[in-house]
């Protein structure tokens, strides 16, 4: 078995992904890889790398003797309609490179995730299917859209072993997340737990799809080790667990922290996740490869509020 490569391994994801790895197939085997060093020190293999810079990904694949890339970086949606243009490189130059890599067999798997952003307003909002209206009004929406159409081409095309998820939004507390619109439901607990008060730049019914960062990750393994003869949606699966709008999650936030206070402040985030849907449907992944989130919302909130509080022990 060839080694395991992350680009971006430092961001909200990339991070949990990265010990996920390490503890199921061992350190040596899974390549750490970021634009800069870890806040805190790892263990294992790190590299310095752009993801945009195909000579330097093509070097650590073959000195690594890598098989398998998890593509992590990312420009987000908040971040992505302040530079569009740099996010269009970002988003669409490192998919390309993997890409490339994969058809050109130096690759044998590519995950590459995807979001609940590319839908848009007229997209059903409710239980959004699979093949609904696809009508990203984001940058980000947009270039996962056409990323998500690449991925769909070089597979059928060139044969291209590419996996995707389109992730709701997600919550953890062992990484930060950066620039997107459902960040609110990872700040709100630092807030709960150091503060004791929250103001929201979401309005207050403002329903969105999330998922708890365990479950998102065993999705992304499952995923992964899942046949190929097994994956007859074809890229990209929807993937879904929990839907709460701000109110909804500071009630539950109440039950154990009694006089935590939320305010709110909506911004442009909030038109931004007034575009996305409220729930998504997920069958086609829980029939085909037997998907199905284990966190709900009240132990979500629970594990949450724990975690911060053990953070700030350290
Ligand atoms: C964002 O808010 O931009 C991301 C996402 C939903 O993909 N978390």
């Amino acid at each position: 078995m060839g080694k395991q490569l992350i680009i971006g391994s430092n961001g909200q994801v990339g991070t949990e992904l990265l010990s996920a790895l390490r503890a199921k197939y061992g350190k040596e085997n899974i390549i750490a890889s970021d634009l800069k060093e870890p806040k805190s020190p790892i263990e294992g293999p790190f590299h310095i790398l752009d993801a945009m810079d195909k000579t330097a990904i093509h070097a650590i694949v073959k000195e690594n003797d890598v098989d398998t890339i998890y593509l992590m970086a990312a420009m987000l949606s908040a971040t992505a309609e302040k530079m569009p243009d740099k996010a269009w490189g970002l988003n669409m130059t490192s998919l390309f490179i993997t890409l490339d890599l994969a058809k050109e067999g130096l690759i044998k798997k590519l995950f590459w995730p995807s979001t609940i952003a590319v839908f848009g307003p007229n997209s059903e909002h409710v239980m959004t299917p699979q093949h609904g209206i696809l009508e990203p009004t984001t940058v980000y929406g947009i270039s996962k859209l056409a990323g998500e159409q690449w991925c769909a081409y070089y597979q059928r095309r060139y044969g291209v072993d590419v996996r995707t998820l389109r992730y709701p939004g997600l919550i953890g507390y062992k990484s930060a997340p950066g620039g997107g619109t459902t960040d609110y439901a990872v700040d709100i607990f630092t807030k709960a737990v150091h503060e004791g008060q929250f103001t929201c730049f979401l309005s207050a019914e403002r329903t969105l799809p999330m998922m708890y960062m365990d479950d998102a990750i065993a999705a992304t393994l499952q995923l992964m080790d899942a046949p190929k003869e097994q994956l007859k949606t074809y890229v990209p699966y929807n993937l879904a667990s929990l839907s709460f709008s701000p109110e909804q999650l500071a009630k539950e936030i109440k039950v154990l922290i009694p006089n935590f206070q939320i305010s709110y402040e909506p911004d442009f985030r909030d038109e931004i996740a007034a575009s996305w849907p409220e729930s998504i449907d997920d069958s086609a992944a829980r029939a085909d490869w037997n998907w199905s989130p284990k966190t709900n919302l009240s132990s979500m909130v629970a594990l949450m509020l724990e975690g911060n509080k053990s953070l700030s022990k350290v």
